[in-house]
């Protein structure tokens, strides 16, 4: 049935083959927000979380909500919120109190995504081996929330998302060094990594993994350098917009980050400039 074909034409087909089941992702627009740590969207807004803030924008990047005490009734202390993700009407957020390069009191922080209140925490287990959260992500297909650890991305904790019990954890192989963000899409978990170096104008990179709410380990594949953002810099959480497919990833650029600490800003630069980048996905 080949017949015809070249012996060239024929050593393509496989990559072919492969390169159509990979997602590819068509940058459409750019919006600049406050927040330099999260972003999550239902279809109709987008939210956004700062380190000690949480936002409501419309899709245009209109600022709608804000609530800048975001810890406020909280019962352990916490100074720092990582990505997020919505669900059912509810903003879940990543939350730690972070001193001296350790987190403590970790756990999966519950809002009102209409008004910013915060409802409920869910307490991470400390024999799980976590040592900080980086990003959340609700998972319903699985009744799961999972879990990035930003100082070691060995691995994904799993919670029950009906009950808050912890459920175990995925070792990644490879690794995806320094998770920053985390979605559940069709079936895969997609997971930025802060893994290029903005000192050598590196990209930094999209991680997938299948999302096996079971799996001690599982294979995780770099999908995606965002080569495509205005600069390289910091990238952090993400998410994909239920009624448009879109892709959704917030960035930081501007400043000079060395090892974990500030050092300044890039010439041009009078701040760090915060964006959404949205994508179609094929
Ligand atoms: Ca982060
Ligand atoms: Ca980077």
């Amino acid at each position: 049935m080949h017949r015809g074909l070249s012996l060239a034409a024929l050593a393509l087909l496989p990559v072919m083959a492969c390169e159509a089941s990979d997602p590819a992702f068509e940058l459409l627009r750019v919006i600049e927000v406050q927040g330099r740590q999260g972003v999550a969207t239902d279809g109709k807004l987008y939210f956004v979380s700062g380190s000690t803030a949480l936002y409501v924008y419309d899709k245009q990047g209109t600022l709608l909500v804000a609530n800048e005490t975001p810890f406020d009734g909280m019962a352990a202390e916490a100074n720092h919120i990582g990505d997020i993700s919505v669900h059912d009407g509810e903003l879940y957020a990543g939350i730690e109190n972070f001193h001296d390069g350790v987190a403590s009191n970790i756990r999966i922080a519950v809002y009102d995504a209409s008004t910013l209140e915060y409802r409920r925490s869910i307490d991470w287990n400390a024999e799980s081996g976590q040592q900080e959260v980086s990003g959340v992500a609700v998972d319903p297909a699985n009744d799961t929330i999972w879990m990035t650890d930003w100082m070691d991305g060995t691995r994904v904790y799993r919670y029950q998302l009906s009950t808050g019990r912890y459920g175990g954890k995925m070792r990644l192989d490879p690794v995806p060094p320094a998770p920053q963000g985390i979605v559940a899409h069709g079936g895969f978990l997609y997971i930025t990594a802060d893994d290029g170096d903005a000192e050598a104008d590196e990209p930094d990179g999209l991680w997938r993994v299948a999302a096996d709410p079971l799996a001690a380990a599982g294979e995780a594949v770099r999908v995606k350098a965002f080569d495509d953002f205005r600069r390289a810099g910091e990238i952090e959480g993400l998410d994909f917009d239920p009624a448009t497919g879109e892709m959704v990833v917030l960035s930081n650029r501007g400043k000079r980050i060395v090892l974990g600490m500030p050092r300044g800003l890039y010439p041009g630069y009078d701040r760090e400039i915060h964006e959404l980048y949205v994508y179609r996905v094929r």
